[in-house]
């Protein structure tokens, strides 16, 4: 054996009690009362911590070309924040180029992510040019080890956006091969009508942002999406819901047995969209907009009955020059926030503060992913058998988030001064210690790609 943790209190989502882990070989080979250390191995004492499985970010956008740029973090940077974060596997988004395979793209993303990821990681494909062939290679990419695909109903501009005909398609396709299918759910010719009336009335702030695309623009996609996932019978799959009526409708599909998912973010949790009328709205501008209390206290609800599977970050962060490129007008501004080293630090917070329970936060942010997504039991608990993917949280630190203490390559962060009680002190990627006590101690390189399984 390589590392024993001992006297903590492990949490997964379904329980807690007090046991010792011994890992070997980045895996988690025995759970116990008394586990004696052999001689070799590394001991921690976890007396007074609660001992959970790494969180696993089910949506993030490291160096990724958008909005007239490239997000801020490399895979290196945004890794080595995950891991500092608790966050010890990342599925993050390749996107298909015009004519381009999907193997192919794949591929090609990680020769960038390989030499550079701190800890696990995993992809979803944005589909932007579903060509029969495509189609029919959907199918291979299941078997590669990508079965998540990604359909973007906005972003037409950018080359991103797919229609009706096309998500249709897809999730008949997928039905067949075990794919899943995933939306960003926003109504665009709705937004461009809005866009154009607010420009032209001279209305260029940030708060114009969010009523460019307020509730019911995001709520009709909702919709929209899940008729179609009803129709053909596929499971779906929605990113970052920020609204009452949408999530409405999922729970509505989920009690009459189909297969619909639901992700929320950390920003829609915790915000409202009272932070657009800010000096600096400009850096919480991401699509879709943070929403009203309302929709933020049905998100809540959501989590707590079920209606809402996972919680994940959309991390896509810009720099603070990129963002002001929007200082005067709404539509420059670089869609995206960060969140990757905040999503468990800020979900156990609000655990530790009562909000909701601990098992629960391990269930949105680690189990249910990797059960929606192919990857358990590898990841997404702290089982014999399952990668040594652990974090060490003391639940009696206190933390005031800044970003002196992030550790990505961002230069500003919407969390700033958020004050959290409890914080992550250790993280184990595969056994190996990537961070402990506000240090990042792991290496680029370390992160393996996982290969995810299909629903067949
Ligand atoms: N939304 C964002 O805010 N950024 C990246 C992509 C997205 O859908
Ligand atoms: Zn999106
Ligand atoms: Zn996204």
């Amino acid at each position: 054996m390589d590392l024993v943790i001992k006297n903590g209190t492990i949490i997964t989502a379904t329980d807690t009690y007090k046991a010792d882990i011994a890992v070997e070989d980045g895996k988690i080979i025995m759970i116990g009362k008394n586990i004696t250390q052999t001689e070799g191995a590394k001991l921690v004492d976890a007396s007074g911590k609660y001992v959970l499985p790494g969180a696993i970010d089910a949506h993030t956008h490291l160096e990724m070309p958008f909005g007239g740029t490239t997000s801020a973090d490399s895979y290196e940077a945004g890794t080595r924040a995950a891991a500092c974060g608790g966050v010890t596997t990342v599925f993050d988004f390749v996107i298909q180029r015009k004519g381009q395979g999907l193997i192919e793209a794949v591929e090609g993303r990680r020769t960038i992510c390989d030499p550079q990821a701190c800890v696990d990681y995993s992809f979803h494909t944005a589909i932007t040019d579903l060509t029969p062939e495509i189609l029919e290679e959907m199918k291979e990419s299941v078997e590669y080890g990508v079965p998540s695909f990604k359909l973007f109903m906005v972003y037409k501009k950018e080359g991103l956006m797919v229609d009706d005909g096309v998500l249709a398609k897809a999730l008949e396709k997928s039905k067949d091969i075990g794919a899943l299918i995933a939306v960003h759910a926003e109504n665009p010719d709705l937004i461009d009508m809005r866009i154009e009336k607010f420009l032209s009335e001279g209305k260029t702030s940030a708060w114009y942002h969010y009523l460019s695309r307020p509730e019911f623009v995001e709520a009709e996609a909702n919709k929209r999406a899940i008729h179609w996932a009803k129709a053909f019978d596929a499971p779906l799959y929605i990113v970052h819901l920020a609204n009452k009526e949408g999530l409405e409708e999922v729970t509505k599909a989920r009690n009459e047995g189909y297969e619909i998912y639901a992700e929320t973010c950390p920003q829609y949790l915790h915000f409202t969209n009272e932070v657009y009328k800010r000096e600096d709205g400009r850096n919480f501008v991401c699509s879709p907009p943070i929403k009203g209390k309302e929709s933020q206290e049905a998100l809540w609800k959501g989590i707590l009955n079920g209606s809402i599977q996972t919680v994940a970050t959309d991390h896509c962060p810009f720099q603070s020059y990129e963002k002001d490129w929007g200082k005067d007008d709404f539509t420059k501004i670089p869609n995206g926030c960060m969140g990757i080293e905040n999503l468990y630090p800020y979900m156990l917070s609000e655990a530790n503060k009562g909000r909701i329970s601990f098992n629960k936060v391990v269930e949105v942010c680690s189990t249910n992913v990797a059960k929606i997504f192919g990857c358990a039991p590898q990841k997404g608990t702290i089982a014999a058998g399952s990668d040594a993917d652990i974090v060490i949280y003391d639940p009696n630190k206190k933390f005031v988030v800044s970003k002196e203490n992030m550790h990505s390559d961002v230069d500003h962060t919407i969390w700033e001064g958020i004050e959290l009680k409890g914080y992550p002190v250790m993280t184990f990627s595969r056994g190996k210690l990537v961070y402990k006590d506000g240090q990042f101690l792991g290496t680029p390189g370390h992160g393996q790609f996982i290969k995810c399984k299909g629903r067949k």
